[in-house]
């Protein structure tokens, strides 16, 4: 059988393993397409299948330097400190397990080692915590710029396509045009934005009226813009507390979801984020945009390394259908679609 085959088969009882104990879902988002995948991860399959060829060319034989160049590798695919010692810990042991020499044969070592590092001990869900019969809050934040805004438009595309009632508060009182962008959204749509009264209106009372509003009209799921900020501002910290806040009020089951967008081309500055915002509310997912725009795939791996967090969406590109719920099989698929390991 086929190395890639292989490799996904162990993804699959992987999964079944942890789907067995995995907690009741009323709405689980499974439905992935590998097409989007294969497109948005082409810049980093391609630097990766480049990568690890040269590697190949380098070393002839098994060695101390040409591990060293894998190390080297994963550092510069932005897997991280931490992810790259614990994959290199599983390729160096597994290298001796099989008394490798011939260098070619580490490529599907390294591929394997780095994909059931990302699944193990995971329980892999990239399902919303969503409940039926009450109004669902997703609060969605992250710094400025990283695509909060259209990923909320693309999730509310996603979940009104599965028949669910679905309005966009506009929470980002304080960027100009924040307002009107999300509400051409929502247009678009043909969905309701609730917005401020007034301008620079507290985004905490903005979003307590919406939310009350959303409970009061029976919306399944409200999706809640967010101004952009950067981690170390701590009265707007602080303000992204005080939104939780008022969201507890109506139900302490909510939100729901509080989703953290990381835009990929940053790299590891996004873990530094993660650790600042989860402070300030409980992150349940992490949306993972503009990996399209990068070509160092690796960070899914950082992520995985530093927090229990999942990330539940991947941005793979600009369209609505373009965010997708993120699922290792397709990412591992997407991002080896050009090797020939087989
Ligand atoms: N290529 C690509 N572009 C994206 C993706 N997600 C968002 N963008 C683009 O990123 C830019 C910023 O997106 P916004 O949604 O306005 O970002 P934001 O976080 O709401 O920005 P602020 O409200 O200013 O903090 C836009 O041009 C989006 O089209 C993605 O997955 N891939
Ligand atoms: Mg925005």
């Amino acid at each position: 059988m086929g190395f890639l085959k292989n490799l996904i088969n162990k993804i699959k009882h992987k999964r079944a393993e942890k789907t067995a104990a995995k907690i009741e879902k009323t709405t689980q988002i499974a439905q992935v397409d590998q097409k989007t995948f294969d497109q948005g991860l082409k810049k980093s399959g391609g630097v990766f299948k480049s990568a690890l060829d040269d590697l190949v060319k380098q070393h002839k034989k098994v060695d101390a330097a040409m591990l060293e160049s894998i190390e080297e590798m994963l550092i510069g695919f932005d897997v991280g400190t931490g992810a790259t010692m614990k994959i290199m810990q599983a390729i160096e042991d597994e290298i001796k397990f099989q008394n490798v020499s011939d260098a070619s044969l580490v490529k599907q070592i390294i591929i394997d080692k780095i994909f059931v590092y990302y699944i193990q001990d995971t329980i892999i869900d990239n399902g919303l915590n969503l409940k039926q019969g009450e109004t669902n809050v997703i609060l969605v934040s992250g710094v400025n710029g990283v695509g909060k805004t259209t990923s909320i438009a693309k999730i509310a595309h996603y979940l009104l396509d599965k028949g669910m009632k679905v309005c966009l508060i506009a929470g980002d009182t304080f960027r100009a045009g924040a307002v009107e962008q999300l509400a051409i959204w929502a247009d678009r749509l043909h969905i309701q934005c609730f917005k401020p009264k007034m301008a620079n209106q507290d985004p905490a009372s903005v979003i307590y009226e919406g939310v009350k509003w959303a409970n009061e009209n029976k919306i399944d799921v409200v999706l809640c813009d967010t101004s952009g900020r950067l981690q170390n501002k701590i009265n707007l910290m602080n303000e992204l507390k005080k939104i939780d806040g008022v969201i507890k009020k109506f139900n302490p089951n909510q939100p729901c979801e509080s989703l953290l967008v990381l835009d990929a081309t940053t790299g590891q500055s996004g873990i530094i984020q993660a650790k600042a915002f989860s402070e300030v509310t409980k992150l349940t997912g992490i949306i993972l945009t503009k990996m399209d725009s990068t070509s160092k795939g690796g960070i899914i791996l950082a992520i995985k390394d530093n927090f229990n967090i999942p990330v539940k969406f991947i941005g793979l590109g600009e369209t609505y259908n373009d965010l997708q719920p993120f699922d290792i099989e397709k990412f591992v698929l997407g991002l080896t679609k050009d090797f020939n390991l087989d």
